[in-house]
């Protein structure tokens, strides 16, 4: 049997004060972070990138939850949606469609090396919502003839809240690990719990790409409704600055909210972006401004009607304008160039339609945005074209 040694005395004496030494400077859970590298590059050793993806993982990479760096929380919910369904199914389809996205990543050295997988098992959320968009429509229907039901409402925000508490469970004990995490929507209010769970230890701000800026309290009487999502994520003290980008449907409420946050809210409209673009100022530049905005760390939160509605065409509440697929990947990349640390990100409202098109998208926004995160917190390493940009 192994004795316990003067060196574990040691070694345990070094390991307490390592711990307190990083609760002390408030740093992030990513102490082990060479341990789990080496795990996700094991997993790597016999993968061919350039076959056709057969394996099950997304992207039809060699990683489980358990082997991968970075973990795609899926959370099939919408229950409470105001004009189209649909996006529940984003990641089955997004899935699904990960299969046909070639693996190079032009500005992350092996990308795929990098350990994105995603979590396995979400069929109680695909359950809880069948029953609760079931309820929400009973609710919405009362609402509609002047009537109120209370206590179908309060059961409605129940169920909304046991989703934010899976969300925020799941998220806790990946990052208890040391590992990233990103949340796949979805209706937009599926990220809160990661938000949530991120904002206890750290200060940071939120990229917000969106065509609405989600800043109601409790639409139609739904707490955790897709539009409060903004709203709900202000109520944390530590999320510091949140730059909304691409907003071009929004009402007085919202308006008023951005004018009293104290500059904590920025609102770039679609309206004010094209103006300036008109005007002659470049999409870098235009980048920049936004950028200066935002503190050191960065969470990216991307409701894809921000996007064209060209590139979205099922989402669930279109608006005409918006960004372009590679014009919103600059504007990240930029981020990351700026020194800045992205520490997560969601992609959500991707809904599909009758063909591919809608989670195509969703899979290659996923897929760099995921390989940008995980070389921004060494997981991975940028390449020389990344750095100059070209
Ligand atoms: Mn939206």
């Amino acid at each position: 049997m192994r004795q316990f040694s003067l060196v574990d005395a040691v070694l345990s004496v070094i390991q307490i004060f390592d711990e307190l030494t990083n609760a002390a400077l408030n740093r992030e859970p990513y102490a082990n972070i060479q341990d789990l590298f080496h795990v996700s590059q094991q997993t790597a050793t016999d993968f061919d990138p350039n076959a056709m993806a057969a394996l099950d993982g997304i992207y039809g990479l060699p990683f489980t939850s358990e082997t991968a760096c970075q973990v795609i929380l899926p959370v099939p919910w919408e229950a409470t949606v105001s004009y189209r369904t649909g996006t529940a199914s984003a990641p089955d389809a997004i899935l699904q469609a990960s299969k046909q996205v070639d693996l190079y990543d032009p500005f992350v050295k092996d990308a795929w090396k990098a350990g994105l997988a995603m979590h396995e098992d979400y069929e109680e959320i695909d359950q809880l919502n069948a029953k609760t968009r079931t309820m929400a429509e009973r609710y919405l229907s009362v609402l509609e003839k002047n009537g109120t039901d209370d206590a179908l409402l309060a059961e409605i925000n129940e169920n909304c809240k046991s989703v934010n508490e899976w969300v925020r469970t799941n998220a806790r004990k990946y990052l208890d690990k040391g590992k990233l995490v990103c949340v796949l929507g979805g209706d937009h209010s599926a990220p809160l719990g990661l938000i949530e769970e991120l904002a206890k230890t750290q200060t940071f701000g939120i990229l917000h790409i969106d065509a609405h800026c989600d800043l109601r309290d409790a639409y139609e009487g739904f707490v955790y409704s897709h539009a409060s999502i903004m709203f709900n994520v202000m109520k944390l003290p530590n999320i510091s600055k949140l730059v909304q980008v691409g907003i071009r449907d929004y009402c007085d409420h919202e308006v008023s909210f951005v004018k009293n946050s104290a500059g904590r809210v920025v609102m770039h409209t679609e309206r004010q972006l094209k103006a300036r673009a008109y005007g002659g100022e470049s999409w870098h530049s235009i980048c920049q401004s936004m950028i200066k905005e935002l503190p050191e760390k960065v969470y990216v939160s991307f409701d894809i009607d921000g996007l064209d509605p060209k590139l979205c065409p099922n989402t669930g509440t279109p608006v005409p304008g918006g960004l372009e697929f590679e014009q919103s990947l600059y504007l990240i990349h930029e981020i990351v160039r700026s020194g800045r640390q992205l520490i997560g990100f969601d992609l959500c409202e991707v809904a599909p339609g009758a063909d591919e098109w809608d989670a195509s998208v969703g899979a290659r926004l996923v897929y760099n945005i995921a390989n940008m995160v995980a070389a921004s917190n060494g997981f991975a390493q940028f390449t020389e074209l990344f750095q100059t940009g070209k």
